[in-house]
């Protein structure tokens, strides 16, 4: 096989001699394989907008925002279009070229899906690209979501198929599989990826990037997440238990194993320090969560992650499309107005 070549027959023990290489070799493998398919010193970057928050009849030990975890979040009802688009305008105005729009849900109810088809058309409207997560969705949905244009669907497989378990009994690992599968086959782009730091093993997370490595089509973006504990969830304990060559080795084998897959550094940046952070870059992490709060935690302020870029020489990728619809609509204000 050559070097960057896409494939989807993965063995477990070819994984785990990517993961366990040398760390040089590992980046440097990781890096030439980046640089086949993008370039090296741009980032996509996503805002993320809690539509939903709280009281998720799922069980998910490392969520804030289960109903059956105490912790101190607020449930909420559904956001109004109107906000959604308020917070597209900060994000996109800040340099964020999609937004993901998370709702706290084990899936959408009939009731609720015309409010959430008319937040993607509002956003979309506004040139930036669309992503949503919202749990498990049946096929009408999911036709309704390609209808009206969506571009990513969010929904992670978290941990290995046989850890799962041990994290969430409410659904399985089969039904994760299941939406994914018919998200792809109506020709939404898929993003779906996993928490390192839950206490699963090493070959756990093997197993993990195995099987997003088999998928038909690999998801589009694979966001690798650092557990944040949160007081009041099953995992609050799961503090530094995870170290950061472990998780940078994660993403550099992501990356090898998914050669032309946006791999995003995600959830647990607060913790990772810049040099580490950079290091996700080398090993071909190109793409973040920008904004200063993910769902309901704290995530780097943009300002900070701005310098962080302009200290490595990174772009932020830039959103053509939306820039271009912006210059049009300034142009025809300018003609109303003259
Ligand atoms: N309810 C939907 C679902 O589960 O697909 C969408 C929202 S859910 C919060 C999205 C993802 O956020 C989870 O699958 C998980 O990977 C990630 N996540 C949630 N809480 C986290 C935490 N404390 N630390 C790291 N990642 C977390
Ligand atoms: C993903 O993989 N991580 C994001 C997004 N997809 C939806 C969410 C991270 C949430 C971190 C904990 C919180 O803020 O509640
Ligand atoms: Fe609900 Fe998603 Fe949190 Fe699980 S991760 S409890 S499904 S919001």
């Amino acid at each position: 096989m050559k070097l960057g070549e896409v494939k989807h027959n993965w063995t477990t023990k070819q994984i785990r001699k990517i993961m366990d290489m040398p760390f040089n070799d590992l980046i440097f493998q990781a890096q030439t394989i980046h640089r086949m398919h993008f370039n090296p010193n741009e980032v996509q970057t996503s805002t993320l907008v809690n539509i939903k928050s709280g009281g998720c009849a799922e069980d998910c030990a490392y969520c804030s925002q289960s109903a059956r975890n105490q912790t101190n979040i607020e449930k909420e009802q559904m956001m109004e279009v109107q906000e959604v688009l308020e917070q597209a305008l900060v994000a996109q105005e800040r340099g964020a070229t999609r937004l993901c729009m998370g709702a706290a849900w084990r899936n959408p109810t009939k009731k609720d899906f015309p409010r959430v088809l008319e937040m993607v058309k509002v956003v979309k409207a506004m040139g930036m690209e669309t992503c949503l997560t919202l749990g498990m969705l049946d096929e009408i949905q999911i036709q309704q979501l390609k209808d009206v244009g969506l571009d990513y669907y969010n929904h992670n497989l978290d941990t290995s198929e046989a850890f799962y378990p041990q994290i969430i009994t409410t659904r399985t690992f089969q039904d994760r599989l299941d939406t994914i599968d018919k998200v792809q086959k109506a020709g939404i782009n898929v993003c779906s990826g996993g928490i390192i730091g839950m206490g699963e093993q090493h070959k756990d997370r093997a197993e993990l990037l195995k099987t997003f490595g088999n998928m038909h089509i690999h998801p589009n973006s694979v966001p690798i997440n650092l557990l944040v504990p949160i007081e009041g969830t099953p995992l609050a304990h799961m503090r530094d238990k995870t170290d950061s060559f472990e998780f940078i080795r994660i993403i550099a084998t992501a990356r090898i194993v998914m050669p032309q897959t946006y791999v995003r550094l995600s959830a647990g940046r607060m913790t990772l320090t810049d040099e580490a952070q950079a290091l996700c870059f080398m090993g071909g992490a190109n793409s973040i969560f920008y904004g200063d709060k993910l769902l309901t935690t704290d995530n780097p302020e943009a300002g900070h992650d701005e310098s962080l870029f302009a200290k490595l020489g990174i772009q932020m990728q830039r959103n053509i499309k939306a820039e271009s619809q912006a210059k049009k609509m300034a142009s025809q204000i300018t003609e109303l107005t003259a």
